[in-house]
């Protein structure tokens, strides 16, 4: 029955049906099924299908607008959800976050924004396409533990670099440990260019962020 349901919440992705994805959604959470994962069996399959259909040339931009106004649809019905399971929350740390310069994917970075949040961290979303000065200014301004840097393209994941080398040119690279995470990002990356740490998904990015600040 869950299963069902989290195939048909895929299915409504695929198939450009923001409705149905908002309405499956709704089901999903008043049945009880944890929010995380419908995000993560419901949500981001249907992502990801919907990427590789581009990909091969089967879709195009509008699929991808269309897919993605669902997602975040059903992303702010499951935001309250995801917050509410998180106990004992307590002030963490700070984190500053955003889309590094050139990249406007959104959805990944909010939900670890969210999961961040709703874990006690105290979040500074700056947003999509960040200008890499404005990361240097938040961080300075809020005293930030953590800087949180996505990128979803291969031409945008160098910026990631020259946020980190700004940071030094800065003279705070020591004041805060950098995350970086991302589709074609990985650990490998992360090495090279002298990031604090990497993860994958939005809880991976919640139990580094745990541990760089512990
Ligand atoms: Co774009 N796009 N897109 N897109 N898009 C991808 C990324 C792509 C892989 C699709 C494909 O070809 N298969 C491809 C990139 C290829 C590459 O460089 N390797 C691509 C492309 C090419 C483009 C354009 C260039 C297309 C064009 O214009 N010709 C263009 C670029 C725009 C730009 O940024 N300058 C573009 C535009 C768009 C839309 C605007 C239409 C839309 C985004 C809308 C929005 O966000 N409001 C869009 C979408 C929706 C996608 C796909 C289909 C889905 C992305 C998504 O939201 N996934 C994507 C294909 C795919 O990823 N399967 C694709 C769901 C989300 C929950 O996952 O974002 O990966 P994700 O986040 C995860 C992890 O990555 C990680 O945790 C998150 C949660 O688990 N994570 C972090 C993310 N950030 C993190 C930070 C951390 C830690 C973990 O620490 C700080």
């Amino acid at each position: 029955m869950s299963e069902d349901l989290l195939a048909r919440i895929t299915a409504s992705l695929v198939e450009g049906e923001p409705d149905e994805t908002t309405a499956l959604t709704r089901q999903a959470i008043d049945a009880g099924l944890e929010p995380m994962a419908i995000v993560n069996q419901g949500l981001v399959p249907g992502m990801d299908i919907v990427g590789e259909k581009f990909q091969v040339g089967e879709y195009f931009l509008p699929h991808l607008i269309i897919a993605a106004n669902g997602m975040q649809q059903a992303m702010a019905m499951l935001e309250p959800e995801l917050k509410a399971r998180q106990q004992a929350v307590q002030a963490t740390g700070t984190v500053v976050i955003g889309s590094v310069a050139g990249d406007i994917h959104e959805i990944g970075k909010s939900l670890v924004a969210t999961m961040l949040s709703a874990s006690g961290f105290q979040v500074y979303d700056l947003g999509v396409d960040v200008p890499t000065e404005d990361f240097i200014t938040k961080v300075r301004e809020t005293g930030a533990d953590l800087l949180g840097l996505s990128a979803l393209l291969t031409t945008t994941m160098i910026v990631q670099r020259q946020v980190i080398e700004a940071l030094r040119e800065a003279g705070i690279r020591e004041q805060v440990k950098v995350i970086i995470g991302g589709a074609p990002v990985s650990q490998e990356w992360a090495d090279t260019i002298g990031a604090d740490g990497y993860a994958e998904d939005a809880v991976g990015a919640v139990e580094l962020a745990r541990r760089l600040v512990a």
